[in-house]
């Protein structure tokens, strides 16, 4: 099975928990994308319906829209019944690091908004602690002077052996902007950030900081799909 396969099999799983009538959590990414997709099929084949969907970015909102998923947002939204999204680490704990693909704050926004969170993902995103993959930990942060909070926000990691990052797009490397116009700092870990409470806490705590990519107690289950089949975590 191809890692693409697992995803699939994960998020299939996933849109099991979704009942008519709901509104739901559309999350981003190549392991949500498959879970939009499902959802979107069982629209059509009259198997849900009354769905109501939030995008979590304009990739999954022009992804609903081609398959006919009414939409709405949070204004109109403020609670919503399931959201179902990928992550890039989870550790033994269900805290997740997400943002590798730049949507981390809406998703934050309405995955925080939800009275469940499904999680899915193949088995290479278990970690035992969050930052171990020693790939990029998100932080969305605004462009007036970006390389002052990168600065700080690898300061603030010393001992973990920080490196802050901006995060570029294109041939040309100009940096990535968010949906929401910001910029994304990514930052790479040689060790354990410890607590993560307290690292959250201090990350929030630098002004030109939006959020960051650490979804802390957050997901209510997550689905692993790997070679031996599919584990299902629930808090
Ligand atoms: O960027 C994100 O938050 C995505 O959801 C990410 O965490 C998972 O993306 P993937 O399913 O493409 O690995």
């Amino acid at each position: 099975l191809s890692q693409d396969d697992l995803k699939k099999i994960a998020a299939y799983k996933a849109v099991e928990y979704v009942e008519s009538g709901m509104v739901l959590g559309l999350g981003t990414g190549s392991t949500a994308k498959h879970a939009v997709a499902r959802i979107g099929e069982l629209i059509r084949q009259g198997k849900l319906k009354n769905i109501i969907g939030i995008p979590t970015s304009t990739i999954t909102h022009e992804q609903a829209v081609s398959l006919g998923i009414p939409l709405s947002d949070l204004d109109s939204h403020p609670v919503i019944d399931l959201a179902i999204d990928g992550a890039d680490e989870v550790d033994p704990y269900l805290n997740l690091v997400k943002g590798r693909g730049g949507s981390l704050l809406r998703e934050k926004m309405v995955e925080g908004a939800c009275k469940k969170f499904v999680c899915i993902v193949d088995e290479s995103k278990l970690v035992n602690y969050l930052g171990g993959s020693g790939l990029a930990m998100p932080v969305e942060v605004i462009r007036f002077c970006w390389k002052f909070t990168a600065g700080r926000l690898q300061n603030l990691f010393e001992e973990s052996g920080c490196v802050a990052k901006l995060r570029t797009s294109g041939e040309k490397g100009e940096p990535y902007v968010t949906d929401n116009g910001n910029y994304i700092v990514d930052l790479y870990f040689k060790k354990s950030i410890g607590d993560l409470r307290v690292a959250s806490d201090a990350i929030l705590n630098i002004a030109g900081v939006v959020e960051h990519g650490m979804f802390l107690d957050m997901a209510t289950t997550v689905i692993v799909a790997g070679e031996l089949g599919l584990t299902v975590k629930s808090k």
